[in-house]
């Protein structure tokens, strides 16, 4: 889905606290003009696939009226408590084309039954609502974080029933937290996943809230689950919105550097951007959502070659769902994919792309062009997974090839192209 976005929104909107503490007034949520068709739409012309709301977060009030909690909606002033945030973001994604996804805090600083047996049940009880209300659910967020520090409350967490009732209500749903089970936290929130990136994790070293984060960023080559990464990080400073915050939106060069740190490394981008105590998407942010579309378009929308060619006759594959090239069981330059402009081109932008449904393989490689003394290597990197987008100083050449330098398997790539940006005619 390489792109959705997330929506931090709650009592946190309205006081500019980051982690609520659960006593705050529930009528302090009130966002009155509150438009989810807007979040979407603006989402949408962003290219987004989806939106991730925070369903619950840490200060427990729930954004839907839950039968579970008496810190909800229906305690608010908004709508006199007849609102139901979760129903109007669900209706408005349908309308928009988008998925929907939850992210519900396990950690819960207003519930009275926290820190005993009896809230696993509450949190499945809850669960079990969010995920049997609003149509399909692509994914399920679990927060590993806690602070209740030494003195505070201890929840032992029912992961394996939580996962079940998951699994039950939405069996197509993607289970994301540190330790997966379906799609891993990346170890950072910056949004940059490894310049080794694998989709493969051993995932019995993991539980959520305990994770070793540079192995969650780079995957573990030998872990026996398939786990990929997703890259959350907000785009203004907090995950909450506050009008201080206004004039923090991360710039468009900022963005394209996590755009290439995370899509760019086969990871899925989770972009944070919290709607307004209004209820809407501020300005500033919808603005700068559309110039990060533009760009990441515009980046490659001028490709120098066409379709999947593959050079020199190499074994192919054509199947019913896959069709692919795949390199020989030994690599170097002597069985390097080598492709023609025609002509002399100026590029500075590639694509690689690794059939992932045969495995994640590749491990190291380099980008070469042909020059008067030779082949000269442009760019390196190690691995490829579904998606490697490269960005580099402008190359001029003819002919430029792709050489596998090691891998765990004969790779099977179903993309290699080469792209002219628009940096090159704003240089010229
Ligand atoms: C963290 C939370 O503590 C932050 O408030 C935020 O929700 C972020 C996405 O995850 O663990």
């Amino acid at each position: 889905m390489e792109r959705y976005a997330f929506c931090h929104f709650g009592p946190n909107t309205f006081t500019g606290r980051e982690w609520g503490e659960g006593t705050e007034n529930p009528e302090v949520f009130d966002p009155k003009h509150l438009d989810c068709r807007q979040w979407a739409h603006t989402f949408k012309l962003a290219g987004f696939k989806g939106i991730i709301i925070t369903a619950k977060h840490h200060d427990g009030f729930c954004l839907w009226p839950s039968d579970f909690s008496s810190h909800t909606v229906a305690q608010s002033k908004w709508k006199n408590g007849k609102g139901d945030v979760l129903r109007d973001l669900s209706k408005a994604c349908k309308a928009e084309g988008l998925k929907m996804g939850v992210y519900l805090s396990p950690w819960d600083r207003n519930h009275p039954q926290y820190g005993t047996p009896q809230y696993n049940s509450v949190f499945k009880s809850m669960l079990r609502e969010v995920l049997t209300h609003y149509g399909p659910i692509f994914e399920v967020w679990f927060d590993g974080a806690n602070g209740e520090g030494s003195n505070g409350k201890k929840q032992v967490y029912d992961w394996p029933g939580f996962i079940q009732v998951v699994r039950e209500c939405q069996p197509n749903a993607v289970i994301f937290s540190d330790a997966g089970p379906d799609i891993r936290w990346v170890g950072n929130e910056d949004g940059y996943a490894g310049e080794t990136n694998w989709a493969t994790l051993d995932k019995s070293k993991f539980s959520p809230g305990h994770a070793d984060q540079a192995v969650l960023n780079a995957g573990d080559e030998n872990g026996q689950d398939y786990v990929p990464s997703e890259c959350d990080v907000s785009i203004r400073p907090g995950w909450f919105w506050r009008a201080s915050e206004d004039s923090k939106v991360k710039s468009l060069d900022k963005l394209m550097d996590i755009y290439y740190g995370s899509v760019g490394r086969g990871s899925n981008l989770l972009l944070n951007v919290p709607p307004n105590a209004e209820g809407r998407i501020s300005d500033v942010d919808s603005k700068r959502l559309l110039e990060f579309n533009k760009a990441t378009e515009g980046d490659f929308s001028k490709p120098l070659n066409a379709g999947v060619v593959f050079g020199n006759g190499e074994p192919k594959f054509a199947g019913k769902y896959h069709s692919y090239f795949y390199t020989l069981d030994h690599w170097g330059p002597d069985v390097a994919l080598t492709f023609d402009f025609g002509d002399r081109r100026k590029f500075d932008r590639a694509r690689l792309r690794e059939d992932v449904s045969q495995g994640q393989r590749a491990k190291r490689w380099e980008l070469q062009a042909e020059t008067d003394s030779g082949w000269k290597t442009f760019i390196s990197g190690t691995t490829i997974g579904p998606q490697r987008l490269l960005r580099f100083a402008a190359q001029e050449a003819r002919h430029v090839r792709f050489v596998l330098l090691d891998a765990k398997a004969p790779v099977t790539l179903n993309d290699i192209k080469f792209f002219r940006s628009p940096a090159i005619d704003r240089e010229e």
